[in-house]
């Protein structure tokens, strides 16, 4: 059976409200899930390591004799990336050191050494860049770990300087993925433990006799991680609370239509809610990608979950040219946007609002998924329109420096004085007139 993928044209009258149709997207926060979260956060809260096993035993199905049992050893990371086939451990090593030299660069280019400058008075004001102490790293277990998030997330921390990376994963039954292990391994990660859910993130934002707090938690989970990431907002800091992926293809017509189906493939296989549109201003050519979709489809192995996702979130939209193609990028305001077109620059220039842009019909959505070299943690949702990609700026934090001369503090006590008697402060007014001669 052919896939039903809804098809749209910018002309219709009704384009405005099918095209919010297939943008709607309901995030559902689902109160009997925030409910046992904020339990499991409450017991492990009173409770620590003694919590955390027992949730740890119960809901992964396992009989650990204390949380410290639960942590992987370094040796033992080192090992699953020994014992990697070497085509694979080369090629993670290659994406690792690609997703590093990135975010090194990017800690030079965006002001991680602050700032500071000299008033004519001498008083000194300016900027210091810190490292966070110690983050937590969430990897969920099962189908959804994927080692490229390990060094997503890790090697940001990393390189903006923090010294403790502890990542927590879940290992239903016991199983372990030996590729995600070796991820951390070349990564940098300092310490594994193998607990996940509201437990884990509980542990890691509370702290426990065996898991020490960090200062921020970073990574996907499930229902019950986001709910209890959003519980623990404010004791430690928290990373976004991703929604399901997105494409979103801009084609000039030019690229083969085979490629671009299967850049839409790639994200719709991620799971049924992930979102795949396709924008061009040639109905012929659209007419071929949905043919070559129909045709290469049964070839997949996650051919049910690609169907689901474009028949429930897809989109082919025919615009009336490039321009209106920019025009509702920005709208959609992407994950991801491909602009698969000749000369691609002059339409990139006036993309504002996606999470990455991939430029050219040789930049597949896959290549910076797992090793072209920038984040692949980005905006979902259309929070692009005031977010940004995961980075080392979220692993570091600013303090101010305010070193006032003697002279400055008589200028600047006078304005500071006036302005609190003008709020009814007196002790502030009185502290700054101290210091006036
Ligand atoms: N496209 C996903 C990242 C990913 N793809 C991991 C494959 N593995 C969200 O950006
Ligand atoms: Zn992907």
């Amino acid at each position: 059976m052919p896939v039903q993928i809804r098809k749209l044209d910018s002309s219709d009258s009704d384009f405005k409200s099918r095209l919010s149709a297939v943008l709607a997207f309901e995030a559902g926060e689902d109160a009997a899930i925030d409910q046992a979260a904020a339990q499991i956060l409450a017991d492990v809260k009173a409770r620590g390591d003694a919590a955390v096993l027992e949730c740890t035993n119960r809901f992964d199905r396992l009989d650990a004799a204390s949380v410290a049992a639960l942590e992987i050893s370094q040796s033992e990371m080192q090992q699953a990336l020994a014992g990697l086939p070497a085509g694979r451990r080369a090629a993670l090593q290659t994406a690792a050191d690609r997703v590093r030299a990135y975010h090194e660069r990017q800690k030079k280019e965006c002001g991680s050494d602050g700032f500071t400058y000299t008033e004519a008075d001498g008083t000194v004001l300016g900027q210091k860049v810190t490292p966070l102490d110690r983050v937590g790293i969430y990897v969920p277990g099962g189908k959804a770990a994927y080692p490229s998030s390990v060094l997503m997330n890790a090697i940001p921390a990393k390189v903006a300087g923090v010294q403790e990376v502890i990542m927590v994963v879940p290992t239903p039954s016991g199983v372990k993925n030996e590729l995600v292990l070796a991820a951390a391994a070349i990564a940098g990660v300092d310490r594994v433990f193998t607990i996940g859910g509201a437990q884990a993130v509980g542990a890691l934002a509370y702290g426990t006799d065996t898991i020490p707090p960090v200062d921020k938690i970073v990574g996907p989970g499930n229902a019950y991680v986001a709910a209890a990431k959003r519980r623990v907002f404010g004791i430690v800091g928290i990373d976004m609370i991703a929604g399901p992926s997105e494409i979103l293809v801009i084609c000039d017509g030019s690229t083969d239509p085979d490629w671009v189906a299967m850049d839409l493939f790639s994200q719709a296989e991620h799971d049924e809610l992930a979102q795949s549109i396709l924008l061009c201003p040639d109905a012929a050519y659209i007419e071929k990608v949905e043919a070559s979709i129909n045709r290469q489809l049964d070839a997949m192995p996650r051919k049910d979950v690609i169907r689901t996702s474009l028949t429930n979130r897809g989109a082919l939209l025919k615009v009336r040219d490039m321009d209106e193609a920019c025009e509702i990028a920005n709208l959609i305001a992407a994950e991801h946007l491909e602009i698969s077109a000749e000369n691609p620059q002059q339409w990139a220039d006036k993309i504002r609002h996606a999470g990455a842009m991939f430029l050219g019909r040789f930049s597949s959505e896959s290549l910076g998924d797992y090793c072209a070299g920038p984040n692949h943690v980005l905006p979902t949702s259309r929070t692009a329109r005031f977010s940004s990609p995961l980075g080392v700026y979220d692993f570091q934090k600013r303090s101010s420096i305010i070193q006032v001369s003697e002279a400055g503090a008589q200028t600047l006590g006078e304005v500071a004085a006036e302005l609190a008697y003008g709020e009814g402060l007196q002790a502030h007014a009185r502290s700054a007139e101290y210091r006036l001669k």
